[in-house]
């Protein structure tokens, strides 16, 4: 499974950091929606779905967090540990996000609106899909 983690370009002086993200630019997709999450208690584990169309970016903006990224047949653990590094999650992959950080902000930069049809939220009906598509 080819893992696709962007290292995005920190502007740096001595007031601090800056990165800047554009769409096509930095990131391969039209930003339609963002959003976050923050104050993921211990032990939590969110996610367990994949997308029929979603592309996303991940970046872990503050704080650490991990990520499980599943394609049906192999499945890789991807720590998210820089405010300046985003991972790419496709459409046809299932993902878990665990481990996180008590400081953690997890944001997120998604292609398309929030739509419940767009999940597949049982695993069964995951391995299906992935089979169909190929
Ligand atoms: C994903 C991973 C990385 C909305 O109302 N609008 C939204 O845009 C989103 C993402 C969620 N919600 C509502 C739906 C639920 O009532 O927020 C609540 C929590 O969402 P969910 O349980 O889907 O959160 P996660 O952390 O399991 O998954 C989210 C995204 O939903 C998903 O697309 O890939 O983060």
């Amino acid at each position: 499974m080819q893992v696709i983690k962007y290292m995005f370009q920190p502007h740096g002086d001595d007031r601090g950091q800056l990165v800047a993200l554009e769409e096509f630019k930095d990131i391969p997709f039209k930003i339609k929606r963002v959003y976050y999450m923050y104050d993921t208690g211990e032990g939590v584990r969110r996610g367990y779905h994949a997308h029929k169309n979603l592309e996303q970016i991940l970046i872990c903006i503050h704080g650490t967090c991990k990520i499980l990224l599943d394609n049906g047949k192999e499945k890789k653990v991807v720590p998210l540990e820089k405010p300046y590094e985003g991972l790419y999650v496709a459409n046809n992959m299932w993902r878990e996000m665990f481990d996180f950080s008590p400081d953690a902000v997890l944001l997120v930069l998604a292609s398309e609106a929030y739509d419940e049809s767009d999940y597949i939220r049982n695993y069964d009906d995951f391995l299906e899909f992935i089979k169909e598509s190929e």
